[in-house]
């Protein structure tokens, strides 16, 4: 070994090196990028084998790649769990998994406000083939004790939760869902492994839209699910290989390996600033409500003090003159990007109701905690002055 394992090595490090060893690897330093889409089988019987799963080896990389699996090592590290399996997309990491681990007449549990692809792919997606969503408000664990039957197969939200930032108590949660022999799935997208680790709370499976703050740059589209080694392997050969056909790129692995390198250094930083902003906007007169779970006044201040190491860089805001007034305000900035999508140096501000949420009947958002009025900001890594600045400007307030 190259380093010494005998302590467990810290977050960072082990985001950095974590599976790799460059003496296995003539020495390169970076993981060499295995561009290829198939391997090829030293006889016919090793193939045959390999197919059997008598042995062990790559066959073509809709199965897997070595860039991917190194890549696939190091978010279950980081996770804290055996294995990960890594997707082309994080609605193929979702979709991929359900599919491997529901069956007609399966019930899953959800919290009621969910991004607006996965609320779409439950109530249009798997809803048509025979299974039951139920939509709780799981911000109390108590409404999941009233709702879970024998019929829950999976207890499924993320927290913070996209856009509002309500949180869920994992380990609470959790331990409602094993009682009833539920599988308990936490989308760790907005907190990444860095702030809060759901398997370490009692979670089965944690997913990632792996574009956001594991890729971290913008430059890519990617998810993952980690959890027990056996678990995932029928998720790669069902809901992978079979069902979705969701693969991630080697290309894409790279990239993503890359921005884990910067991780803990990014989420100090989008934590840093995410406080910052949020504590300067609720100080505005305009701003009617600041939904950062970093503020003593979100409801669950507490709860993300316990289960989060650090409260991140994801704020939802609502301006006292209602939608006009956040769409009007959105249109004012200047250096904050108006785009979806989260977790990137730059700054981005979007409009949930008539973009990521647009998925959602009006009615629908009402019902589950998504106002129209909400904007949502994924603050950035740059110098945070000049992101109070420009929302001044756009709110017509006074920069600090
Ligand atoms: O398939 P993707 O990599 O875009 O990931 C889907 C996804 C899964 N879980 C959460 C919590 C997500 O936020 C996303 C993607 N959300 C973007 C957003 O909210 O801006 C998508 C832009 S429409």
């Amino acid at each position: 070994m190259a380093y010494d394992t005998s302590r467990p090595l810290g977050f960072a490090t082990r985001a950095i090196h974590h599976g790799y060893h460059p003496e296995d690897n003539q020495n390169a330093l970076t993981p060499p990028l295995h561009l290829t889409s198939t391997f090829a089988f030293q006889t016919a019987e090793q193939g045959g084998a390999l197919f059997a799963g008598e042995s062990e080896g790559h066959i073509y990389s809709r199965i897997s790649n070595p860039t991917v699996a190194l890549l696939e090592s190091r978010i279950a590290e980081l996770e804290g769990t055996e294995a990960g399996l890594c997707t082309a997309s994080g609605m193929g990491a979702i979709s991929a998994t359900m599919w491997t681990l529901v069956k007609p007449g399966d019930e899953i549990i959800t919290d009621k406000t969910l991004y607006g692809c996965t609320f779409a792919f439950m109530r249009d997606g798997l809803s048509r083939f025979g299974i039951r969503i139920t939509h709780v408000d799981l911000r109390d664990p108590e409404n999941l004790r009233a709702a879970i039957s024998d019929q829950t197969r999976i207890v499924y939200f993320e927290t913070p939760a996209n856009p509002n930032m309500r949180l869920v108590d994992i380990r609470a949660v959790s331990d409602i869902a094993r009682e009833h022999g539920a599988l308990v799935v936490v989308d760790n997208t907005y907190a990444s492994p860095m702030l809060t680790r759901p398997i370490s709370l009692g979670a089965d499976f944690v997913l990632h839209s792996a574009t956001k703050y594991l890729g971290g740059h913008g430059d890519l589209v990617a998810g993952a699910v980690c959890g027990r080694a056996e678990a995932i392997h029928d998720i790669r050969m069902v809901g992978v290989k079979d069902m979705t056909g969701s693969v991630m790129a080697p290309f894409n692995a790279m990239l993503v390996m890359r921005g884990l390198k910067t991780l803990q250094l990014r989420m100090q930083r989008h934590c840093e600033s995410g406080m910052k902003v949020a504590e300067w906007l609720a100080a505005q007169p305009g701003v009617s409500a600041v939904h950062y779970p970093g503020l003593a006044s979100h409801p669950q201040h507490a709860l993300a003090r316990r289960q989060m190491d650090g409260f991140g860089g994801m704020i939802a805001f609502e301006l006292e003159g209602g939608y006009e007034a956040g769409i009007a305000m959105m249109n004012r900035l200047s250096l904050i990007r108006r785009a979806v999508s989260l977790g990137d140096a730059e700054t981005l501000v979007q409009h949930p109701a008539s973009m990521t949420h647009s998925t959602y009947s009006p009615e629908e958002r009402a019902a589950h905690g998504i106002s129209d009025g909400l904007v949502r900001l994924s603050v950035g890594l740059e110098d945070v002055a000049d992101l109070l600045e420009d929302l001044a400007s756009a709110l017509g307030a006074n920069a600090p």
